[in-house]
């Protein structure tokens, strides 16, 4: 059988005359027009970046590989037993496109395992850490503490050329992804949980392991599974992906651009706001002081956020119209798991008042809730109550998908990012009104 780095030379060498097709012969057709407000707006909308590992409709959602989240859960190879794919079979589906058999998916388990021991100056690194740092801070710390272990900065060192360094690329990613379940668990027991570490289980998958090492039963094993495969990609313009690919642009090395991207992650516009979700949730249900939650109670609250100058955590989105699909598969998930539990009640009576508000309110352009809005909803039932943790779940989710990125960025020559600044003075003039 071919291993993953096999299949996955194929399918470079297949791509390469494809983008070089389009350099060559049609670097000169527009994609479309910048606007000024374009420009000052965070460049919300230009089209200026490419990837094929997953594409945002504004209405649909995402897809993974042309796959949506329903499609992509039924077509991986799953874990015995389990009702989620393994996340091995689903890099295996990020970095090619194909769906593994489950023998190929075992190919990558093994080969993690393999990967998958962290180095001890790691461990000590985080016990020297104030325990009250931010476990974003402790996660990022960790993964740029192991920068020395790259291959690619050594390889790049010793001279190897351009379109080979895909292939350290993809060690580090694999080496990197191997250890992030067992970095983020050991932060989670540390910091909260009496520093009672749980060493790994080498038998079991990444989900499996992880959820093992965190000390919490089955089914959290799926819920992990599911939880790091909805969080792994949504295109290339988010902040966190974007990270990634920029600071791998510039040659450096899979450790830094991860680490980068954790940092951008780590933002309460972007990945914080699943801890914030809980934050406001868990304020309001005080102040109720044991009282049911209404609607009319819920939508104050909501008015109350707004007023003060605070975005309502967990809705709106700079892409997406429409309710976001990992929204919707983390709700069935609660459906089928906890549909009495009254948090779950509380977040599903949001999801009624909120987009109302929020259309009253008359700023957000999307209404509907995101990712974040429901996937503490389920960490909380399975007893992962410090919401400060939540983000290091999105991103351990999020290195999957950029991390396949970052491998195809090497494959294909994407040169140092660079886009061009212009002075206030310059817009005044396109403008006209100077
Ligand atoms: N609550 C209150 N106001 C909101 C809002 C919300 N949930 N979402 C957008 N707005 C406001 C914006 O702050 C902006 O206000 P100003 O004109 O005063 O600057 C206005 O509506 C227009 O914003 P937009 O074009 O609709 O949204 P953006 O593309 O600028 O921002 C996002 C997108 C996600 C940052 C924003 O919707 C937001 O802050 N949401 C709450 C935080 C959140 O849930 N983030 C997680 C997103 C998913 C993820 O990355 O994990």
């Amino acid at each position: 059988m071919a291993t993953l780095k096999e299949v996955l030379a194929q399918k470079i060498s297949e791509h390469r005359p494809r983008t070089m097709r389009l350099l060559k012969e049609h670097a000169d057709t527009e994609v479309g027009k910048v606007t000024i407000g374009q420009v000052i707006g965070g460049a919300r909308g230009v089209r200026c970046l490419v990837t094929d590992i997953s594409y945002l409709d504004p209405y649909e959602g995402i897809r993974f590989r042309g796959k949506t989240i329903p499609e992509t859960f039924a077509a991986l190879p799953k874990y015995p037993g389990s009702d989620y794919p393994t996340v091995e079979s689903f890099w295996w589906f990020l970095l090619t496109g194909e769906v593994p058999t489950a023998e190929q998916a075992q190919s990558v388990i093994d080969d993690w395992r393999e990967r998958a021991q962290v180095p001890q100056y790691v461990f000590d690194l985080l016990r020297t850490m104030p325990r009250d740092t931010h476990p974003m801070t402790l996660f990022s710390a960790a993964i740029l503490a192991m920068q020395r272990e790259s291959r690619f900065a050594e390889e790049y060192r010793q001279g190897l050329g351009k379109m080979d360094l895909w292939q350290p690329t993809y060690e580090d990613a694999s080496n990197l992804m191997a250890k992030l379940g067992t970095i983020g668990a050991y932060i989670y027991r540390m910091k909260f949980k009496g520093d009672t570490p749980i060493a790994p289980d080498p038998t079991l998958d990444f989900g499996g392991n992880f959820a093992h090492m965190m000390g919490i039963p089955h089914p959290y094993d799926d819920v992990a599974r599911m939880y790091f495969i909805l969080h792994s990609d949504h295109e290339s313009g988010n902040v966190s992906a974007h990270t990634v690919h920029l600071v791998a642009s510039a040659l450096s090395d899979p450790y830094y651009a991860l680490s980068a991207g954790i940092n951008g992650l780590a933002g309460p516009l972007h990945g914080l706001a699943n801890e914030n979700v809980l934050r406001w949730t868990q304020a309001f249900m005080e102040k109720l002081g044991g009282q049911d939650p209404t609607p009319e109670v819920i939508r104050e609250a909501l008015w109350e956020t707004l007023n003060s100058g605070q975005v309502i955590p967990g809705y709106g989105h700079a892409v997406l119209r429409k309710t976001d699909p990992r929204y919707t598969s983390q709700m069935e998930f609660c459906q089928k798991h906890l549909p009495d539990y009254p948090l779950f009640k509380v977040i599903n009576m949001i999801y009624k008042v909120a987009p109302d508000v929020l259309r009253e309110h008359g700023k957000a352009k999307n209404p509907w809730p995101n990712v974040d809005a429901q996937s503490g909803v389920i960490q909380w039932y399975y007893g992962v109550k410090e919401y400060a943790f939540y983000t290091v779940l999105f991103g351990i989710g999020r290195a999957i998908g950029t991390l396949a990125n970052i491998t195809w960025d090497r494959a294909l020559g994407y040169p140092i990012e660079r886009p061009k600044s212009l002075t206030t003075d310059m817009l005044e003039e396109i403008a006209g009104i100077k």
